[in-house]
């Protein structure tokens, strides 16, 4: 056995949570920053938590191995070594009054900060990143979500290369010393976790603006960047004050603050930061401008922005009570974010988007060794768990309950809850407490969702008996064993429901409606539906009212019809998703049989019809001709078989660019437009169905389209248009033509490190057999950054999570060639070391062969040693299933 499995690092239960024994009045920081070192004193009021039963207990104190530790006092009594503990992450100071001020000042060095928690340099400025534990590389504290202070924070630093210095809450005074250096003291009225806390400081400029909040208070809002990126910083303003209004409008949270701050960094693990009065957000999640942003990137912005303004109140205001609870703050936040950008673009298409995300990849993710439900029940490192499951299902648990409840009494519930844990940190249980008592009903079935992990599965059957004029739809659901959970028990399960009659049209239901959600809560059950004349044809889990799996056995035509007639529009998107699935998931045995693939023309006549329907709105018939991803169909197969897959996608892709060729370029003629760009609703839509098209096209790899691409790529006046173009040539057998628009491209844009990055990923994704090599000689590039974690994940994470076909080549290099990244990431960025691991974590579903290659790969990596506790946890649990 590998040392790092005989020092096995601590599990931590939900079940062993504690009151913290002491409480924090306030908290007052001075940092002095320099080159080589930043110093930190900290003081905190303490008093005895009245809740904790041990009034003997010791103040434990957060404290990583990196701290300097240069003095300890005790209201100005400085502790020598004998009257405290310290081991490994852990401070102890026993017999201590009940009231005390304790002053603690720590040396650490932030230039050398890889792992880009606590206090680190990003491109020459300081940042922080302190959720969930990176507070305690600063000073020692307790660092848990549940003790909330007052802080005030002096930034101390050099003015002319730090001018801008920040923190939370509002700045109340500075000044200038002798040497060059310069200070400014903040103050947060607000108490918060540590968590929260945020420093910056920086050679920044700003955008400025305002917001005038329902009850008219002026907020000054800012954007900071470096120069150069100041010019893209508009769309993320004009996105903050339409979340700022949403949120007042639907939620009726005003912001509470006089001023509020967003900072754009280079260098971050995650997409940003909601620290209170100041988010940190990675420059890929906050900057945006048409010639080097594509639409999707704005609709990122737009909603990234949402979701970290939106958590001053779900997440800030009322925070969790300890770190299992994060999806009280995540799944609620991603759910407002969600309606916020329905409600910008369309509900439809977003709608679409997110469950296409959850099905390929939080179903994997409970499908796999990691798998954890909604509220975990413990963990290793908490960093692992900044997952789809707390973040994608956490929002469909709390969608669940505006299903189930209507609009009204959900926002009752969430004004309830806001009102009675204001200031609080509380749990996932508070949450649907207050659900209950505004809707009266009891939820204790529905918190099932919470503490039980796996995807359920609904098997539905329906029943027509013509002579009573009755329909019953028969539900059986069960919930496969993960890995952390052998048995689960019924469900509350939403399934929303509209019957069609012979014409597509809904049939009424009752009170007249055309949905109606049933309630599944037993293993089996039955739902009656009287009055039915003519027997229907079910719609089923409408605007996919449950993150379930739902199977009805449908024939090809019912699933046309639905594609044609569904009022919900998501489900005429499921219709032709499940259509494509059903035909593909046939070819891919035909495939593995060695028969000759032949395309069933129902699928070509459906994608025909929709082409020719002009009435469509364009953004849906983009998401509708889009096949089912291999990712997806890689989830649903019981083995994945990853070269199947691939050559079946290709060969359906190409027999229907192949018949519907004529189409695709009319419609791509159609959507070419001369207007100046817009990354509003309707333009992002007609880009998308004409680029999709012209992806079409270019799979049949005819010279005439390729000039299309060719023209595109050179005339467009957008990144959305220019990438487009770029990736279709670039990942085509037109091998000359590839690697002129790669070079031209990066000629053009090798100042822009967002754009660099995704012709690092335009490469790391080509489908070419040589992808890897690529990969390898990019790394070596002057481009590439090998401690920016963008850099990564747009090189090495889109060739191991998303170039299948390369990434698995049987030869194993793909498992060689993460498990090298990893080994070297596993001390510098541990976070992104663990999640980079991930791919390989799923061995299990691929051939046996294939399995062992990834399995040889991950024990490898085990046998580096000196694992962090992130890989470490990753590691053991995708070994030991
Ligand atoms: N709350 C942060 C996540 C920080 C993760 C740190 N490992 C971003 C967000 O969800 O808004
Ligand atoms: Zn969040």
């Amino acid at each position: 056995m590998s040392q790092s499995m005989i020092e096995q690092p601590n599990v931590i239960y939900l079940k062993d949570y504690e009151v913290p024994a002491f409480l924090v009045e306030q908290t007052e920081l001075r940092f002095e920053l320099e080159e080589d070192q930043a110093l930190v004193r900290s003081q905190v009021r303490y008093a005895r938590n009245p809740e904790s039963s041990n009034r003997q207990h010791p103040l434990l104190l957060d404290g990583h191995e990196s701290l300097e530790l240069q003095r300890l006092s005790i209201d100005g009594e400085v502790l020598s070594e004998k009257d405290y503990r310290r081991v490994g992450e852990q401070l102890s100071i026993p017999n201590l009054p009940d009231h005390f001020t304790l002053e603690c000042i720590t040396r650490i060095e932030p230039q050398n900060n890889t792992a880009l928690e606590g206090l680190y340099k990003s491109d020459g400025m300081f940042c922080t990143q302190c959720e969930a534990e990176g507070f305690r590389r600063i000073t020692f504290y307790q660092d848990r979500p549940d003790v909330m202070a007052l802080f005030e924070t002096i930034v101390v630093a050099d003015k002319q290369r730090y001018p801008v210095l920040l923190s939370n809450g509002n700045m109340v005074d500075a000044g200038d010393e002798d040497d060059g250096r310069h200070w400014v003291k903040w103050q947060d009225p607000f108490p918060k976790p540590a968590y929260l806390f945020a420093l910056v400081a920086g050679d920044l400029e700003c955008i400025d603006d305002r917001f005038t909040t329902a009850s008219g208070r002026h907020v000054s809002l800012k954007i900071f960047a470096e120069t150069k990126d100041l010019d893209k910083l508009d769309y993320a303003m004009t996105s903050l004050k339409q979340s700022m209004k949403w949120d007042e409008e639907v939620y009726g949270r005003e912001y509470d603050l006089d001023i509020f701050m967003i900072v754009a960094v280079d260098f971050f693990n995650m997409g940003a930061m909601e620290n209170k009065g100041l988010n940190i957000f990675n420059t890929s999640c906050v900057l945006a401008h048409p010639e080097t942003t594509v639409d999707a990137g704005f609709q990122r912005v737009e909603a990234v922005v949402a979701h970290e303004y939106f958590h001053n109140w779900s997440g800030n205001r009322v925070t969790c009570r300890d770190w299992f609870q994060l999806s009280l703050k995540e799944g609620f936040t991603v759910f407002r974010d969600s309606q916020f950008s329905a409600d910008m673009n369309s509900p439809t298409v977003k709608r679409i988007e997110d469950v296409a995300l959850l099905r390929t990849a939080q179903f994997a993710e409970d499908a796999g060794p990691m798998a954890h439900p909604v509220r975990p029940a413990s963990f290793i490192e908490i960093s692992n768990f900044y997952t789809l499951t707390i973040y994608e299902k956490g929002c469909e648990v709390v969608r669940m309950l505006h299903t189930l409840l209507g609009a009204e009494t959900f926002r009752k519930g969430s004004d309830l809850y806001f009102d009675r844990h204001d200031g609080q940190a509380v749990t996932t249980d508070d949450f649907v407490q207050a659900m209950a008592d505004v809707s009266g009903r009891d939820l204790s079935r529905f918190k099932l969702w919470y503490s039980q992990s796996g995807t359920p599965q609904v098997s539905v059957t329906g029943e027509y008996d013509a002579e009573h004029q009755r329909y019953t739809l028969h539900m059986r659901q069960s919930c496969p064993a993960t890995a952390d959970m052998a048995t689960k028990q019924p469900f509350l399960i939403p399934v929303a429901v509209g019957l069609l009659d012979a014409q597509g049209d809904d049939i009424p239901l009752t009170g007249g409606q055309t949905t109606e959600v049933l309630e599944c809560v037993a293993a089996e059950q039955s739902f009656v539906f009287d009055n039915i004349t003519v027997e229907p044809t079910p719609s089923l889990l409408r605007d996919f009212s449950a993150p379930v799996k739902l199977r009805f056995p449908y024939s090809r035509e019912q699933l046309v019809f639905l594609m044609q007639h569904d009022s919900d529009g998501f489900n005429r998107w499921d219709a032709a998703q499940q259509l494509a699935v059903g035909i593909m998931s046939e070819l891919v045995v035909d495939y593995q049989q060695g028969r000759t693939l032949v395309l069933d023309s129902a699928l070509i006549e459906a994608y025909r019809q929709i082409l020719n329907d002009a009435s469509l709105d364009k953004a849906m018939v983009a998401k509708v001709l889009t096949l089912p991803s291999e990712a997806y169909l890689s989830e649903l197969a019981e083995v994945i078989d990853v070269d199947a897959i691939h050559q079946v996608h290709r060969f359906v892709k190409d027999a229907i660019a192949t018949a519907l060729a004529p189409l695709f370029l009319q419609v791509y003629q159609a959507n070419t437009s001369a207007e100046e760009y817009s990354p509003d609703a309707t333009s992002v839509a007609r880009r998308s169905l004409k680029n999709l098209a012209l992806s079409y096209l270019m799979t049949t790899e005819q010279p005439e389209y390729l000039a299309l691409a060719l023209q595109q790529f050179k005339q467009a006046d957008n990144m959305t248009d220019s990438q487009a173009a770029l990736t279709l040539i670039a990942h085509s057998g037109f091998e000359a033509e590839a690697a002129e628009v790669l070079a031209s491209f990066y000629q053009r844009w090798q100042s822009e490190s967002l754009v660099v990055n995704q012709w690092l990923a335009v490469q790391a994704s080509d489908p070419k057999p040589d992808a890897l090599a690529r990969v390898e000689a990019l790394q070596q590039h002057e481009a590439y950054d090998a401690s920016n974690p963008n850099k990564i994940r747009s090189l090495v994470s889109v060739f191991c999570a998303q170039n299948m076909q390369n990434f698995h080549n049987s030869d194993g290099s793909g498992y060689r060639f993460l498990a090298d990244q990893i080994i070297v990431l596993n001390k510098q960025n541990p976070q992104i070391a663990s999640r980079l691991l991930t791919p390989l974590t799923r061995w299990k579903k691929y051939s046996a062969e294939q399995g062992a290659l990834m399995k040889a790969e991950l024990q490898r990596i085990n046998n580096s040693g000196d694992l962090s506790r992130d890989v470490f946890e990753v590691l053991s649990k995708s070994l030991a299933v």
